[in-house]
């Protein structure tokens, strides 16, 4: 069974918004269980995390000789290893790994910006100006990611990998104002989160916070 690594204390307060998520989302949508080892800030930046995860960073992933890092990497090693997370023909699967290295590569870069310059340039005198740029770049990204879906269901045929980590990568905008002004994401966010397989990773990572708060 693997073990992946998650925040023991995660700044989110559980809703979900850690990389763990789409780790755990991804191996609901296969059925496989897992172990999860929680770890703090401190232990992320011990040798024996950084064997891991190069970066101090949280996913990690473990499984018999294979020891993984990147949320991206991960994902696509459990689709790879299991059936429904990604087309099983060629061209299928090729779109489908289009997306997620989209979603990695081209949507989410200014997302994770956008949270970098709202709370590490909060003294700054051009944080507003800062952010209304980032916001910009978030917007043409959306525009073409809404274009781009149109009438889709999900981005590559059938629910895939790329859907994980997109709506994954999207829903951190929530709350920022940005996301509303695209019903098409809005609903697409709506279908994923209503899976099952969502639904118990969310839960799970939710559980973590509550028992963390509760002692
Ligand atoms: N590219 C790597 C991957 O995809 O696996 C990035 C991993 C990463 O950013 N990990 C973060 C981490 O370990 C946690 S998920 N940070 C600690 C550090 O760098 O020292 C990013 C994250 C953190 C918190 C929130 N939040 O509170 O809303 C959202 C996302």
């Amino acid at each position: 069974m693997p073990t992946i690594t998650a925040f023991k204390s995660s700044p989110d307060k559980g809703v979900g918004l850690a990389r763990d998520m789409r780790v755990r989302w991804s191996l609901e949508e296969v059925g496989q269980s897992y172990d999860v080892r929680l770890v703090t800030f401190e232990e992320m930046k011990q040798p024996a995390h950084l064997a891991l995860q190069p970066f101090g960073q949280i996913p990690t992933y473990e499984d018999g000789d294979v020891a993984l890092f990147e949320s991206g990497a991960i994902v696509f090693h459990i689709a790879e290893r299991h059936t429904g997370l990604l087309p099983s023909d060629e061209a299928g699967r090729a779109r489908a790994i289009s997306w997620m290295f989209a979603a990695l590569n081209t949507v989410e870069p200014p997302i994770v910006e956008r949270d970098y310059v709202k709370y590490f340039e909060a003294d700054q005198s051009w944080q507003v100006e800062h952010l209304s740029m980032v916001d910009d770049r978030i917007r043409t990204r959306l525009d073409q990611l809404a274009a781009a879906m149109g009438e889709l269901i999900w981005l590559a045929g059938g629910f895939s990998a790329a859907d994980v980590l997109m709506v994954h990568a999207i829903c951190r905008l929530e709350g920022s104002g940005i996301l509303e002004e695209y019903p098409i994401l809005m609903d697409y966010i709506a279908r994923a989160t209503e899976r099952p397989a969502y639904k118990r990773a969310f839960d799970a990572q939710y559980e973590v916070f509550q028992k963390g708060s509760s002692h």
